[in-house]
């Protein structure tokens, strides 16, 4: 497909990231090439006055940089990329339903599914705080009820949004296919686990990076 790109686009990324591989599947998808620069988060390096200052306010990553221009928010992100392309329905209502799920992505899914495999796989259960300790248990009743509302809806339909593939499924597929780093069981959610193989078969499809 034909886009203008205003320039280079550089990814700012934490590789393991699953908000930072929505951006790359979303642009391995549309088959526009990204430089990527990598950022230690676990070492702060998201935090320094210079990534604050130029990169992003927010202290976090990622950022797709356009240009001399800045974009955080890994799904803003990836409607940045797709705009004008098949990822995006041309319906109206199936177009706003994308959102809709991206949406549902950030706050129902998210902070609870990807936030446990950070805290279990990256930070290690021995080293949470009290506070995040505490939060587990919430965490994961609101991450399995999450992924029980996912099944149910593709029990009925086979993408999220319309009929087709779209950025939603690309949102929700980022962190879902890696759930058990975070302790989820996904053979509990079978219909889960067919759109995941329907995801992974696509052409174009990339790997998260471990
Ligand atoms: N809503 C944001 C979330 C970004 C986010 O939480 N980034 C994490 C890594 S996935 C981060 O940069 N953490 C480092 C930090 O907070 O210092 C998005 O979708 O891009």
């Amino acid at each position: 497909m034909t886009m203008d790109m205003d320039g280079q686009l550089i990814l700012h990324e934490y590789a393991r990231s699953g908000n930072c591989y929505k951006i790359r599947l979303t642009a391995a998808h549309l088959d526009v090439p990204l430089t990527r620069r990598e950022y230690d988060i676990m070492a702060g390096e998201t935090r320094t006055p210079g990534f604050l200052a130029e990169v992003n306010a927010n202290g976090r990553i990622p950022v797709l940089q356009i240009g001399d221009r800045f974009l955080p928010e890994s799904n803003a992100a990836c409607f940045w990329l797709a705009e004008g392309s098949h990822l995006i329905p041309a319906d109206r209502f199936d177009r706003a339903d994308m959102l809709r799920w991206m949406f549902w992505e950030q706050y129902n899914h998210e902070p609870n599914v990807a936030t446990l495999r950070f805290w279990l796989a990256f930070v290690g259960e021995a080293a949470l705080t009290d506070q995040q300790r505490d939060l587990l248990p919430a965490k994961r009743a609101a991450g399995e009820a999450a992924l029980k509302l996912m099944d149910e809806h593709l029990g009925r339909q086979r993408w999220f949004a319309g009929r087709a593939f779209s950025l939603a499924d690309i949102a929700l597929y980022a962190y879902t296919h890696v759930a058990e780093d975070g302790g989820f069981r996904l053979d509990d959610y079978p219909h889960v686990r067919r759109w995941l193989d329907h995801v992974s078969a696509l052409p174009g499809h990339i790997v998260i990076d471990a």
